[in-house]
């Protein structure tokens, strides 16, 4: 069995918990010292970091949820000065404006060993070419792959995302052992591939997929597809990206990093649920330099699962993800709000405040989001002065904020039919992949 950094990937469970226990102490003491608003939280529960003297007392904590990136726009959170940030990446917020996170060079250090581990563990090493062919730029699959592919001395191709044609030409030419996608988009490769009949000159072997949710079934038909082992890779923005947790060749669940991460699972009146149990995934960072976050509401619905596992790592483990306990929705590997879409309408004096969000998955099994809005009565009055320019001014303002192309719907006033109770916001007729 290798281990990229066996003293922490298989420590004994009570060298872990002291490991965790010192590290929580440190990162309570380093946000409030250094974040105000973490400051100001602990102040009104009456606490200190003094008080966290054994690991459940995590408990004693605040939470932290998405608003609170919102509300720290952009770098508030951050517990080192703008000097010390060698970048940053950033990710959907819940409206207009997204949720920046800020790195060091010891966080890109700690993320690309991270992320080592993960391609070791599932057998990815020097020989192996690894495509990267998800987006570069502010997304954090895109670099954080790259760097743990380069730690481990793979060939990198950092193809990105798009031309689906070349991609496979590339993976044909190069003989791509490894492929990182989302699965959607790893699905669409597939489908391309056996339409141009290449899927028998390609020499993949391995498949890293997440950024978005997927079932057992399109495992199978990856696996099927390309000849592949196909892995479950887990992460977000907020906790430094792709790399939190990460399928081991077992295939049963997902390894969390315990020396980087204190896991909790809630129900929804904050409880730890039992083993087993559903509940939403809570994460505080143990080792998170520029940005370190107490008890992350993930939104994210898992299972802690027992943490022995045939491969020999003592980490804590999780089932793949089951859900979402809020509302955001994940349209090609992109998070986006509905409230962010609210934002942007209710800016509009064309249109009525009704809308509703048509999510759909194209020929090509891409997703694509439309918005069907009401045009106000009295509606050329304006600048807009036709349909034409109402439906382009929308759909640019929604691809601004969304970094999606989303098209736009125009119907009549009272068309989008009133309930007395919740409204039906968003129709999503995707089937499950
Ligand atoms: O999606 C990081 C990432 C990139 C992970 C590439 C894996 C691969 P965000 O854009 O901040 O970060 O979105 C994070 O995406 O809270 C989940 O809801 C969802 N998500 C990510 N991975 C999975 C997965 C990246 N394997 C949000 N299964 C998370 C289900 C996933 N959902």
């Amino acid at each position: 069995m290798k281990y990229w950094q066996p003293k922490y990937e298989t420590m004994d469970h009570e060298d872990l918990r002291k490991l965790q226990l010192e590290r929580l102490k440190r990162t309570a003491a380093d946000v409030y010292n250094n974040v105000p608003s973490y400051q100001k939280k602990f102040k009104e529960l009456g606490i200190t970091p003094d008080n966290i003297r054994s690991l459940d007392d995590v408990g004693k904590l605040p939470f932290t949820i998405k608003s609170d990136l919102r509300d720290n726009y952009p770098f508030d959170l951050f517990a080192v000065p703008n000097k010390g940030i060698v970048r940053i990446h950033a990710s959907s917020g819940t409206s207009g404006k997204p949720t920046v996170v800020g790195y060091t060079a010891g966080d890109i250090e700690m993320w690309a060993n991270m992320m080592a581990r993960n391609l070791t563990m599932v057998g990815i090493g020097p020989e192996d070419v690894m495509q990267n062919s998800v987006n570069y730029g502010l997304f954090t699959g895109g670099l954080g792959f790259h760097y743990g592919i380069e730690k481990i001395g793979a060939m990198t191709v950092p193809s990105g995302t798009g031309n689906t044609a070349r991609q496979l030409e590339m993976m044909r030419d190069f003989k791509t052992t490894a492929l990182h996608c989302t699965p959607s988009y790893a699905l669409y490769l597939a489908e391309t591939a056996r339409e141009l009949d290449i899927l028998d000159k390609l020499s993949l072997r391995v498949g890293c997929f997440g950024g978005e949710p997927w079932s057992s079934g399109t495992r199978k038909d990856l696996e099927n597809a390309f000849n592949i082992k196909a892995y479950d890779s887990y992460g977000l923005s907020e906790m430094i990206g792709p790399g939190v947790a990460f399928e081991c060749e077992e295939q049963d669940g997902l390894h969390i990093w315990s020396d980087h991460y204190l896991v909790e699972v809630l129900d929804s009146e904050g409880e730890q649920v039992s083993k087993g149990e559903k509940g939403e995934l809570v994460l505080t960072s143990l080792t998170k330099e520029a940005f370190p976050i107490l008890r992350y509401h993930t939104g994210d619905i898992t299972r802690l699962l027992e943490s022995e596992c045939g491969c020999g790592r003592t980490t804590d483990r999780i089932s793949r993800v089951l859900g979402r306990g809020d509302d955001m929705l994940i349209v090609r590997g992109i998070n986006v709000f509905p409230s962010q879409i609210e934002d942007v309408l209710s800016g509009v004096p064309e249109i009525t405040d009704q809308f509703q969000i048509m999510l759909d998955r194209n020929r090509n099994r891409l997703d694509e989001i439309s918005v069907k809005v009401e045009l106000e009565d009295n509606v050329f009055t304006g600048e807009l002065k036709d349909l034409a320019s109402v439906k382009r001014h929308v759909e640019s303002q929604l691809k601004s904020v969304l970094n999606i192309r989303t098209s736009v719907d125009l119907v009549e006033r009272g068309t989008i039919p009133r309930t007395a109770g919740k409204s039906q916001r968003v129709i999503d007729r995707r089937e499950a992949i």
